[in-house]
């Protein structure tokens, strides 16, 4: 028999490929002159797909009538159609745990620059201004602030952990209250009343979209602070840019954006927004590990039908295949 067939729609971290080596037969679609071609010879014989950034839907998943598991670089999935899969017997599986970290550390590195300026103050000595005087005192500080993390999981744990020792007091919006001693808020715009930095850390996708609106932007005010590591859908970014060219809030610091890799040119003209270009976990060993998880989802699925870190609308399957 044959090695098991893996997709790959597009480029990944070289690591999935390195670990699938020798185990799997592995088709890089991207390298494809003709990929529509490739899917249908092989439609039948592709059991698992690979997946980085590749929107993968139902139409995608009928053209592959025997792919069981699509194992996802990232910790969010938003691009998976993941209820559709699992309705076509598909399981999906995520990256979580390994990044925690490393998202959290640039989220307080964002959080730090966003603040004190510290990207603006450094351009400033760059560009030689500093002879002509100190780079003004910045209207914000850290202390004293209060947080309200958008979505509290496991990256929004590493968050807090990491501003409690900075006397920065935390506060949550989820869908529904946790067993954990913040205060949490029923209502995204109350918090956002009553807190000066909105932390959203909440998985992209229909659900979350431009949850945080004019309204919200409005209700943080003119001292607020909003920092976004998760997906920029979550954010109405025009409203956004209203909202930071008029004053009605302070400063932003965004990682992520509404249309990837393109920034909204409103954002790019704005002196009191902080722009990373999506680095959240972008370290090497960061995406080593999340790359080493994709490879044993799939060699785990293979070799024993039980893939490791399945997302929630994938539950109820794995249990089925368990039982
Ligand atoms: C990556 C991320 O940028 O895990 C996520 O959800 O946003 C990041 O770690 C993403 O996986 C694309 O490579």
């Amino acid at each position: 028999m044959g090695l098991p067939v893996v997709l790959m729609p597009g480029r990944m971290n070289p690591v999935v490929a390195e670990g699938l080596d020798g185990k799997v037969e592995l088709i890089r679609l991207w390298e494809e002159t003709d990929p529509d071609a490739v899917l249908a010879d092989r439609r039948d014989e592709i059991v698992a797909v690979a997946a980085g950034g590749t929107r993968i839907d139902g139409a995608f998943l009928d053209r592959l009538p025997n792919v069981r598991i699509v194992a996802s670089f990232g910790v969010g999935y938003d691009q998976i159609d993941a209820t559709a899969a699992a309705e076509r017997g598909v399981v999906v599986t995520n990256t979580p745990g390994v990044l925690d970290d490393e998202v959290a550390d640039t989220a307080l590195g964002l959080l730090l620059m966003t603040v004190r300026e510290l990207p603006q103050a450094e351009r400033y000595l760059r560009d030689g201004k500093w002879q002509g005087g100190p780079y003004p005192l910045t209207k914000a500080t850290l202390h004293g602030r209060r947080m309200g993390i958008l979505g509290l999981g496991r990256i929004g744990q590493a968050i807090a952990d990491r501003v409690t020792p900075f006397g920065v007091s935390v506060a949550y919006h989820n869908r529904r209250r946790k067993d954990v001693d913040y205060r949490y808020y029923p209502s995204l715009v109350e918090m956002a009343r009553d807190v000066d930095i909105l932390m959203i850390v909440i998985p992209g996708g229909d659900n979350t979209r431009h949850l945080v609106n004019a309204e919200v932007l409005g209700a943080l005010g003119p001292d607020g602070i909003l920092i976004n590591v998760a997906r920029g859908t979550v954010v109405d970014e025009a409203a956004l840019v209203e909202a930071l060219s008029s004053g009605t809030i302070l400063s932003a610091g965004l990682d992520v954006y509404e249309a990837e890799p393109t920034v909204h040119p409103g954002l790019l003209d704005l002196p009191n927004a902080v722009l990373l270009p999506h680095v959240g976990s972008a370290t090497i060993p960061t995406r080593n590990a999340m790359g080493n998880l994709v490879v044993e989802n799939i060699l785990n699925w293979f070799n024993y039908g039980t893939p490791l870190t399945p997302v929630p609308e994938s539950a109820e399957l794995v249990k089925r295949q368990d039982g």
